[in-house]
């Protein structure tokens, strides 16, 4: 079903004429709204004057994840915060998150995105969506909840966890569509099938899976143990969550929603924009949003598009599936990580060395999170088993606090992490990605 079929059928004539008229009026709002803009444009001789068609995109300096960090929290609004309704955040590199604020209009226009997303998925008012994405700063859980309701259908607020409670409530109310990780659908779908529940007594039918990477055998995999159809679902926290694109009932790459969400592929070395169907990465400006509107967003995301009209009718630009990552980002049980973070919690703590080393990889369908940290030669003490189990505790308890998930920690002796001559290898990401 399509939910829009005005914007999402659109010709490409009558498309870049809207994404041209939309950057125009975006590009004057953070240059009259938003001072590191302003500023940043003044640097490179733009002003909105030179904005006159969507192609003269080009013109126009990136943002990045940086940007949102050094203007932290209210810096890159270009909204007074009196019109802000809601605040989601994600990781930052280090101890502080990146914070984003969205007015009425881009909760609005988040849903409207949503909906196009559910629809394609082929939900409607008759259908029921448990969403076990986490409710909170983080946006799966509220993104997915206005989706749902603006296509009229019943949410349950599951948020994450409680496995047990997830299944019985699936099973009691009959929720015809699960939203969450697919790593966590994965585990969800061994834990039906050790349920006391018969696969024919829940109603499951769809699957909204995103928020990391996944392949193509784990799609077969969760359809073919949970019984369902399993869409992919794409989005980020600086743009708006999930929704920025979704894939038909075709599933040849992810549509984006274009009209508010303008996608470029760049070389991530030189920031030279890439022609369609080659591989680079993907950047992003807000044509419509009025709280933190982001212009040329680097997303750090490696993908391709593609603008071929799809053969479901829709003609928004398809992206590959996200291909992997031009930066250190792991996603952990559907958590962005950044090692940076976890040294930023090490070099507090004095009875730590600053060498570490993490390790990634997917036991049982579950995520495991290793950090193997040096102490210091004064205060290691392996013949006191207490006093290194505390100090493991209290490591694993101060990275958890700051990323989110919870480590295993493990002490090692002074010099018990290799040493690079070179850059410093500090994590080992066992899972395999690729199809
Ligand atoms: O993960 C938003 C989201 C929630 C999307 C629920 C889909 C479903 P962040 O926490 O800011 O936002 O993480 C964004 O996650 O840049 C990608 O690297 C990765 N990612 C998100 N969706 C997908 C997907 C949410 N479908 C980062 N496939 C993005 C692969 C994905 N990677």
């Amino acid at each position: 079903m399509i939910w829009n079929k005005e914007v999402e059928c659109m010709s490409r004539e009558e498309m870049q004429k809207l994404q041209g008229e939309r950057l125009k009026n975006v590009v004057e709002r953070v240059y009259n709204n938003c001072e590191p803009y302003r500023k940043r444009m003044q640097e490179a001789g733009v002003s909105p004057a030179d904005i006159n068609s969507i192609q003269d995109i080009v013109k126009l300096p990136f943002s990045s994840k940086k940007d949102l960090r050094d203007y932290y929290p209210w810096g890159l609004l270009s909204a007074p915060l009196s019109e802000i309704v809601r605040v989601h955040a994600s990781s930052g590199t280090t101890g502080k998150p990146i914070v984003v604020g969205l007015t009425k209009n881009d909760l609005a226009s988040w849903a409207e995105s949503g909906a196009r997303c559910f629809s394609a998925f082929g939900l409607d008012k008759n259908d029921m969506v448990q969403v076990s994405y986490g409710y909170g700063l983080f946006t799966g859980g509220l993104g997915a909840h206005g989706a749902g309701e603006n296509i009229g259908a019943t949410v349950i607020p599951m948020s994450s966890g409680n496995t047990q409670k997830q299944i019985m409530m699936m099973h009691d109310l009959g929720a015809t569509a699960l939203a969450c990780t697919p790593s966590y659908a994965l585990y969800l779908a061994e834990a039906m099938q050790a349920s006391p529940y018969k696969r024919d007594e829940f109603k499951l039918r769809v699957g909204i899976f995103g928020a990391e990477p996944w392949t193509e055998s784990m799609r077969k995999e969760i359809e073919q143990k949970m019984g369902i159809k399993a869409y992919d679902i794409y989005g980020l926290t600086e743009i708006i969550g999930p929704g920025v694109g979704f894939e038909c009932e075709h599933q040849c790459g992810t549509h984006l929603n274009e009209d508010f969400f303008y996608p470029e592929i760049i070389d991530p070395e030189t920031g030279e924009p890439l022609p369609d169907g080659e591989k680079g990465e993907l950047v992003f400006t807000t044509l419509t949003k009025e709280g933190m509107p982001l212009i040329r967003f680097r997303t750090r995301d490696l993908t391709c598009l593609h603008r071929e009209k799809c053969a479901c009718g829709r003609t928004l630009v398809r992206m590959d599936k996200i291909m992997g990552r031009c930066d250190d980002m792991l996603i952990i049980r559907g958590v962005n990580v950044f090692p940076t973070q976890i040294e930023s919690v090490i070099c507090e703590i004095p009875e730590l060395e600053s060498h570490f080393f993490i390790t990634v990889d997917r036991v049982n369908n579950t995520d495991t999170f290793e950090v193997k940290v040096e102490v210091k030669p004064e205060f290691y003490v392996p013949s006191d088993e207490a006093k290194m189990s505390s100090l493991a505790k209290s490591v694993a308890q101060r990275i958890t606090s700051v990323v989110g998930i919870q480590p295993v920690v493990v002490l090692v002796e002074p010099q018990g992490i290799q040493r690079s001559e070179g850059k410093a290898k500090r994590v080992l990401d066992k899972r395999v990605f690729a199809n």
